[in-house]
């Protein structure tokens, strides 16, 4: 029955993680995949979250389902997250919210949805880079792909009139895929008053906005990092939709925690979106996992365990800002610019490094980045930066 089946590809980033694991030499550095590490190396333990873990530790629950859509908490705390509490949109009833498996999951589930509403007319708009696993989500869905003009490698900033362009000769229904903030994998991000004429644009055009919010917090602090949602919130614009994850704000990777919104016209077409993500997420896997849900709402629905939580990834994104700045600092003396880095956000930065360079850095200093020339700043530590500034200023020459 399988004989004919053939050998997929595997996934280039967590490849790479693969072959830094295997690699015996002991200063090597894992710059490829997006996981936030601590000035020890490792992947955070949040306090906030720890103690949520005992108390539900202690109190041992019965094992039941979640609703399809999972915890009601999560849901509603998720979206006072996103919108913005006293949100008018959150009054009206006009968001249809879903606890998914990773905001991967929301993306799939979402893309699942539109689908079946646009039917062959399905395409959708991506930044041209952005994360591989939106080009394979989307297409496996049925969707067809369009690049949108993002990144200006002259500069390593924004290529914003080329954007506007772009989205500017698309197809009314086509859906824009947008990254609120911390762009995976350029570190480059919109200013407020970009926003707002990307919104004019795609609210003139008739376009559907789908927003990814996969780094919430992590570049200046949870309200100002959801600009994007908040005006297109008060755009006017009857639907747009945000897939969001907590995978890396809570340091919960592995548990798989995000959150499929759907905006609508009226609460009425909220609850009919809301019966259509359930029936997706039923033929998808049922529900979703009682543990990170349970463990992001616990910490979100105490005031006491939200502020601390607040002062973690706080104290995330200031350490992201030193570690750019450090390598900034290290590279000029090296008589090497690099001050883009500072410019760009999130956990990572399109460096410029060329693919030559990059396993340069591999096969002579174990440091393992992507091929793009893509870094993770966010595993950059006091103890590690020297070693990958002075090996950058080598293989750059
Ligand atoms: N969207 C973007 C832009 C991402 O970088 C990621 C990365 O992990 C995700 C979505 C998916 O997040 P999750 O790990 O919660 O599925
Ligand atoms: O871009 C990254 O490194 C993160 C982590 O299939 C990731 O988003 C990478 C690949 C993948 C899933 C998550």
């Amino acid at each position: 029955f399988f004989a004919s089946v053939e050998m997929a590809p595997g996934d280039p980033i967590l490849g790479l993680t693969e072959a830094y694991l295997a690699d015996p030499r002991p200063n090597k550095v894992n710059l490829g995949v997006g996981i936030y590490t601590d000035e020890q190396g490792r992947v955070p333990v949040l306090k906030a979250v720890q103690q949520v873990e005992q108390a539900l530790a202690r109190d041992t629950q019965p094992r039941g389902y979640l609703p399809i859509d999972g915890l009601p908490a999560y849901n509603k705390l998720s979206q006072q997250l996103l919108f913005g509490e006293g949100s008018p949109l959150l009054e009206a009833g006009r968001v249809a919210t879903a606890q998914t498996i990773g905001g991967s999951g929301a993306l799939r589930v979402a893309a699942d949805l539109i689908k079946q509403v646009a039917g062959d007319k399905a395409r959708i708009a991506i930044s041209n880079p952005s994360w591989g696993n939106h080009h394979v989500v989307f297409r496996t869905a049925g969707f067809q792909l369009q690049d949108y003009r993002y990144y200006d490698d002259t500069t390593h900033g924004l290529d914003f009139a080329g954007m506007l362009e772009d989205l500017g000769k698309l197809e009314p229904g086509t859906v824009v895929l947008l990254h609120a903030c911390c762009h995976n994998p350029t570190g480059v991000d919109l200013e407020p008053a970009q926003w707002a004429q990307v919104v004019e644009l795609v609210k003139e055009r008739g376009l559907l906005p789908f927003v990814d919010m996969a780094y919430q917090g992590f570049d200046q602090g949870i309200d100002a990092d959801a600009t994007a949602v908040r005006m297109f919130a008060e755009s006017g614009i009857e639907a747009f939709v945000v897939a969001s994850s907590y995978s890396k704000s809570f340091s919960l990777y592995g548990e798989r925690v995000g959150v499929l919104s759907m905006v609508g016209a009226d609460r009425d077409e909220a609850a009919r979106l809301r019966s259509k993500i359930k029936q997706t997420i039923r033929a998808n896997y049922s529900s979703p996992a009682a543990h990170g849900g349970q463990l992001v709402a616990g910490v979100l629905a105490s005031s006491e365990l939200r502020a601390l939580w607040e002062s973690e990834l706080g104290g995330m994104r200031e350490r992201i800002h030193a570690m750019r700045a450090g390598l900034v600092q290290k590279l000029a003396a090296h008589g090497h610019e690099f001050g883009f880095i500072q410019r760009q956000a999130g956990m990572f930065s399109y460096s410029g490094l060329s693919k030559p360079q990059v396993e340069r850095l591999r096969e002579e200093f174990a440091i393992y980045a992507l091929t793009t020339g893509r870094i993770c700043v966010a595993a950059l530590n006091t103890q590690n930066l020297g070693y990958v500034a002075d090996a950058i200023a080598k293989v750059v020459g």
